[in-house]
């Protein structure tokens, strides 16, 4: 073959596997915890079947593909942003539907992580005689998937960090009025992230400030898992969370941090009458009652879980919520990803115990000066060789703001 025809059939494999990204793309927040593929079935030149992962639980993107096939797929080359899945799951392997419909090359982007995967798929469609092209355009392909990359192997969900200040660094004026500090595209983009991610949360400071309502409010989006940090189960009833907790399509989660209560979920239903006790009727109740601040959390948490908030209890050795078992629980879960937003305390915290993977800075060209909050509070560190160190990963400009992406380094 010639340099110059070599050259045209890249340049063609690259133009289909840019049409697979795009077509993966179309899954974002509806495929979590799985991740965002995308696939085209190409045969002499012609674009016979297009497909892509629409939603956790149904076809994966290869047999999409496939079922949208207009002629057969008998020595057709498919592109695929990653390795196609080899294993029963919800759904049979991919490569079963690849190898039984004659399809003779397979050109794929990312590695797929899962252990029940990794290299399997591959080694299948090889030794089925299908010629694999591995790596291709891999950066791109991976781009689309932190997420999934992050979760599938550490079984935590992915931390991405927002926040939105001015050119000083300042979250809100000395007054603490904080509404706006970003334009309204920056608004909108936020929105696009808390479709993209599966749970949002921030600390009970926040929810007292700005009585947020923590949903995505733009069209087709998808709400987040809502949930607040309050060791000490200060949030008002009467706040927008707690009030539309029953009402919102998805869940609302309060996470407390109260020695003596059980680890995880507590459910005040009959099965844990004792909590229901909180008039401490019974010994045992008044003993837990005094242990509780006489009895005044274990009040409080009935009536959240009445109305319809679910509650966690992860105590740490700080009073504070143990933000990794929060976390490790949060995989549990199927919870892929979270939001962080806010305050500066919990962000520091945050970023203290090491689960921020990324962090979205919107920065606004104004100045408020004064003695301001800035998006970090807490603690801080001495000495500029501890901070905590990130890469810039993108640099956007969104409206008349700027959003910077940056990536923790792992050391
Ligand atoms: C693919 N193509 O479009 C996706 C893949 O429970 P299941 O059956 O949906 O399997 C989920 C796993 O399959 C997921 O963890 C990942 O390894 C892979 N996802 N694979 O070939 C796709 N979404
Ligand atoms: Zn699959």
């Amino acid at each position: 073959m010639s340099l110059e025809r070599a050259d045209e059939l890249m340049l063609q494999d690259k133009e289909y596997m840019r049409r697979a990204i795009e077509l993966a793309k179309k899954g974002t927040g509806w495929v979590n915890p799985n991740p965002k593929v995308g696939a085209v079935i190409v045969k002499e030149g012609q674009v016979i079947g297009e497909g892509y992962h629409v939603k956790c639980g149904q076809m994966h993107a290869e047999r999409n593909a496939i079922a949208s096939l207009r002629d057969s797929a008998e020595g057709a080359t498919m592109y695929v942003t990653m390795e196609p899945c080899c294993h029963y799951g919800k759904t049979p392997p991919c490569t079963e539907a690849i190898i039984e419909n004659g399809i003779a090359r397979v050109v794929i982007g990312s590695k797929d992580p899962n252990p029940k995967v990794a290299g399997k798929g591959v080694q299948a469609l090889r030794d089925a005689g299908v010629e694999v092209v591995e790596d291709f355009m891999m950066d791109e392909c991976d781009a689309l998937n932190p997420i999934f990359f992050h979760y599938i192997t550490t079984k935590h969900p992915y931390v991405m960090m927002k926040y939105a200040m001015t050119a000083d660094g300042k979250i809100a004026t000395k007054t603490g009025a904080s509404r706006w500090v970003t334009g309204p595209e920056a608004i909108h983009k936020v929105h696009e992230m808390r479709h993209e991610c599966m749970s949002i949360m921030v600390g009970v400071d926040t929810v007292i400030a700005d009585d947020p309502m923590l949903n995505c409010r733009i069209e087709g989006g998808r709400n987040p898992v809502r949930i607040v940090c309050d060791s000490k189960l200060r949030i008002p009833n009467e706040c927008q969370l707690v009030r539309t907790a029953d009402e919102y399509d998805s869940e609302t989660v309060v996470v407390c941090a109260i020695e003596g209560l059980p680890i995880g979920e507590v459910r005040f239903t009959d099965k844990a009458p004792i909590y229901l006790d909180y008039e401490n009727t019974n010994p045992l109740a008044k003993a837990l009652g005094k242990k509780f601040g006489g009895g005044n959390f274990i009040k409080k948490a009935v009536k959240l879980n009445e109305m319809g908030v679910r509650i966690f209890n992860f105590p740490g050795h700080d009073g504070r919520v143990n933000l990794n078992m929060l976390m490790e629980y949060l995989g549990s879960l199927e919870i892929d990803s979270l939001l962080l937003e806010g305050g500066g305390n919990l962000n520091e915290s945050a970023l203290r115990v090491g689960i921020i993977s990324e962090m979205r800075i919107f920065i606004a060209p104004k100045v408020f000066g004064g003695k301001a909050k800035s998006p970090i509070e807490g603690i801080g560190v001495d000495n500029p060789n501890m901070a905590y160190k990130f890469s810039f990963d993108d640099v956007e400009r969104i409206g008349s703001d700027l959003m910077i992406t940056c990536k923790r380094i792992d050391n």
